[in-house]
């Protein structure tokens, strides 16, 4: 039998990346998109089918975590057997501009998806996508064990929705996963997270486009990993028997000056020369260093990551670079790959 996942926030690194993965697991993929003025599916395109074709197993529905109506009837129309919670407003130092915007998706949301699955009696397995963000001010390394203290409006949101998703699985007997992961990034990392507006501004720097970089504080510490790898973990944590919120991280600390010295020296250039200081990235409070300690999920799930930080980089920065040569388009966002004709 052919399983069937839905995934809200497909169209964003890890939603693109967990469709891959499910597709050429056999799943029938369905993802949630936003209905956007301006196109939002470069990410997913590649996987886009013409949904009348009967080998057909990739299909994006236009939906909003807002809308808990269109959820339970998307739900009831899809039958999935797994559910991946992805969506949310995900960058963190825009939530203190939107605050209440940020828990909207990131916290409210979660809950009308749960309460939807629950309304709906689909018994699908439901993954939510917990954050290292809620640990906030705890010292590291952070675990499973590790008390959640958010030092952001998105924190805060993830945490409330971090709670529900327990709430539902102990209350309702729901199939439900928190993922707490650490940071994950890739090529098709969004431009405004740090690592990815390091290696794009490394590669137009480069090629003679730019001659700076502005960013806000290089001293925060944190725990980046490979996003592919990622997604395998959220996939492995749903078939578990048991239910179980598990830690995904590198282990591997580093600072954010740490990968733009690592960055600008894998193109030769120095970064001392490229990079200035902007108060405006500068967020109200920091976080100062999340590590994750991942051994439950080694331990749980076989899950252990590959791909540390130097190599990390030098996939991103050789990715940007690539990019540059198709006009700073990603081969997934290239106009002669179909678009999708939703
Ligand atoms: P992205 O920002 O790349 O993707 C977020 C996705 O959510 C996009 O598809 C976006 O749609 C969608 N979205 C936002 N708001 C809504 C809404 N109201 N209704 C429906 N869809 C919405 O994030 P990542 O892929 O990096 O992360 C995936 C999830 O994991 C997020 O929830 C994030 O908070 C969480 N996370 C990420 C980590 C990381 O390091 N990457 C670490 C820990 C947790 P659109 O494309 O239209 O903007
Ligand atoms: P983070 O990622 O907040 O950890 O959240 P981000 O890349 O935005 O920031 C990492 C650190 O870099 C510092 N920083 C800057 N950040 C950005 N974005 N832009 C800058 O110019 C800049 N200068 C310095 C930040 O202050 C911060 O300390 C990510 C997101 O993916 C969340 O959704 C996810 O939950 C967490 O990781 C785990």
């Amino acid at each position: 039998m052919t399983k069937r996942a839905l995934i809200t926030g497909v169209t964003g690194q890890d939603g693109s990346y967990l469709a891959e993965l499910l597709l050429t697991k056999g799943y029938e993929v369905h993802g949630l998109a936003r209905r956007t003025s301006s196109v939002n599916t470069s990410r997913v395109a590649h996987l886009v089918e013409d949904p009348h074709h009967p080998d057909c197993r990739f299909f994006l529905h236009r939906g909003d975590l807002s809308d808990g109506g269109r959820l339970l009837a998307l739900l009831q129309q899809v039958q999935p057997d797994e559910v991946y919670n992805l969506a949310a407003e995900s960058y963190v130092g825009a939530s203190f501009d939107e605050p209440e915007h940020a828990g909207e998706a990131a916290g409210i949301g979660a809950v009308r998806l749960l309460e939807a699955l629950r309304m709906s009696g689909v018994g699908a397995r439901f993954y939510q996508a917990g954050s290292s963000e809620m640990y906030g001010a705890e010292p590291p390394p952070q675990s499973e064990q590790t008390p959640l203290r958010p030092r952001s409006p998105y924190g805060a949101a993830k945490a409330y929705a971090h709670w529900l998703t327990t709430t539902y699985r102990e209350s309702y007997g729901l199939h439900a996963v928190n993922g707490i992961l650490f940071n994950h990034e890739s090529p098709r990392r969004g431009e405004v997270f740090v690592t990815r507006k390091i290696t794009r501004a490394v590669a137009r720097i480069q090629a003679g486009l730019d001659d700076f970089v502005y960013l806000g504080s290089l001293d925060a510490v944190r725990d980046w990993g490979y996003a592919p790898e990622y997604v395998e973990g959220m996939w492995r944590m749903l078939q578990a028997d048991e239910p179980e919120d598990l830690v995904l991280a590198t282990g591997e600390s580093a600072t954010v000056r740490d990968f733009v010295e690592a960055a600008f020296d894998h193109a030769g250039l120095d970064w001392q020369k490229h990079v200035r200081f902007d108060e405006r990235y500068v967020r109200p409070i920091e976080v100062d260093a999340l590590v994750g300690d991942a051994s439950r999920a080694e331990a749980v799930i076989g899950w252990k990551p590959e791909v540390r930080f130097a190599e990390l980089v030098r996939i991103m920065v050789d990715a940007d670079i690539e990019a540059m040569r198709h006009e700073g388009r990603h081969w997934i966002d290239r106009p002669d790959l179909p678009a999708w004709r939703g």
